[in-house]
């Protein structure tokens, strides 16, 4: 049994992680967590609170954070500013969340002697084009795109620095996009099902051309599990599922599903910069590690996900229509 410290536990992955783990395990788990726009108690309830704990607080707030990591034996790091498209029109909460916040729990774990694990994302590599017979590996150069993907790569190469130079006790993930329940409206998959749900067409940035690679979030939960559980300090692990799609595709197979045309959709203003595909090698993860991914279905995956999002409107509603209007302000 490990006490967990779980940052940005009330978001998206963290969440999914936070649910994984108290069933899968007998882990305790502590939350800490800001709850900006984009974190939810809601996604928190019905765990067993004799092993769960929540704070809300800031990780860039040191005097919080040395007092939790004290108390932890291992630190799981969510915690982020996610958002490509926030990232391109208000930069700054990015560099505070991303890098100094990264920086401050880092200190802490380095000061405390404890066990850390950062999660990061493909994006940090860049992007490949639609041909590319090679995929992201531990070994691909970082070229980030934008100022989210950059903060990521910053801290990033901050955890790989105190590994060296501090000795700090350290692993990174970097892992594919990720689909399932409790991810905020603003992203693309929640963002087009919500979309069908209020009688509005589904969004494509551009042509649709664009490829991701996508995981389930309870595969990059069981796959964070096992590099905690068995991966070596100082060392790189990327996670994915073999899961690249084009945008197109994933909203014509959303609007099937949900008994629509599936040319139901509208083209709109494409993101600046946008990345035109992630795909990642997954390998090492695999050999080394012996993970294996559990939701190979896109198909099935997606048909879930859809049911949860009409069976959680509580969940996803209040969040609904400050979203949209943001989204048409920028023609999108
Ligand atoms: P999210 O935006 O859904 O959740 C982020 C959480 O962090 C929220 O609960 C928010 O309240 C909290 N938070 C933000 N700033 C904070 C601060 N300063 N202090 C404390 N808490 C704060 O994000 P997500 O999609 O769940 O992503 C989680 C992590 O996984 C991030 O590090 C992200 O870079 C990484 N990641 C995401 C994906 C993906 O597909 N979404 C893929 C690979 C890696
Ligand atoms: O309405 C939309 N229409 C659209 O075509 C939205 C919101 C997105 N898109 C496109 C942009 C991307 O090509 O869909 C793709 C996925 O977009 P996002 O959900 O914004 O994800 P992405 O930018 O790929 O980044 C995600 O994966 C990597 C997460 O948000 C990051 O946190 C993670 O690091």
């Amino acid at each position: 049994m490990s006490r967990l410290l779980v940052t940005g536990g009330a978001g998206f992955i963290g969440s999914n992680f936070v649910h994984y783990v108290l069933k899968e395990t007998d882990h305790t788990v502590t939350v800490l967590d800001k709850l900006t726009y984009a974190g939810n108690l809601e996604s928190l309830k019905g765990l067993p609170q004799d092993r769960f704990n929540f704070v809300r607080g800031d990780i860039a707030d040191a005097a919080l954070v040395d007092g939790l990591v004290a108390g932890a034996d291992v630190v799981v790091h969510y915690a982020a500013e996610s958002h490509n498209d926030n990232s391109l029109h208000d930069p700054r909460p990015f560099l505070d969340t991303n890098i100094i916040g990264t920086y401050v729990l880092i200190e802490a774990a380095r000061k405390h002697g404890k066990r850390f694990h950062h999660i990061s994302t493909d994006e940090v590599y860049g992007d490949l084009e639609l041909d590319d017979p090679e995929r992201f590996t531990e070994q691909t150069p970082y070229n980030p795109s934008s100022p989210y993907s950059s903060t990521k790569a910053g801290s990033d190469l901050l955890v790989r620095a105190w590994v060296r130079s501090f000795g700090l006790q350290a692993t990174i993930s970097n892992c594919s996009n990720n689909y399932g329940p409790y991810q905020h409206v603003e992203k693309f998959i929640p963002r087009q099902i919500t979309n069908v749900i209020d009688g509005i067409r589904p969004k494509l940035y551009g042509k649709g051309e664009n490829v991701r690679d996508w995981i389930h979030a309870n595969d990059h939960s069981s796959a964070v599990l096992a590099i905690i559980d068995k991966g070596i300090i100082g060392e790189t692990y990327l996670i994915g599922a073999d899961g690249e799609k084009n945008n197109k595709d994933v909203v014509e197979l959303i609007l099937k599903h949900m008994g629509q045309s599936p040319d139901a959709y509208d083209h709109v203003v494409d993101r600046p910069g946008h990345d035109l595909r992630y795909a990642i090698d997954s390998t090492r993860l695999r050999t080394d590690i012996g993970w294996e991914p559990q939701f190979s279905n896109f198909d099935a995956g997606i048909e879930d996900t859809i049911a949860w999002y009409r069976e959680n409107e509580d969940w996803w509603r209040p969040q609904k229509s400050v979203t949209e209007a943001k989204y048409k302000e920028q023609g999108q």
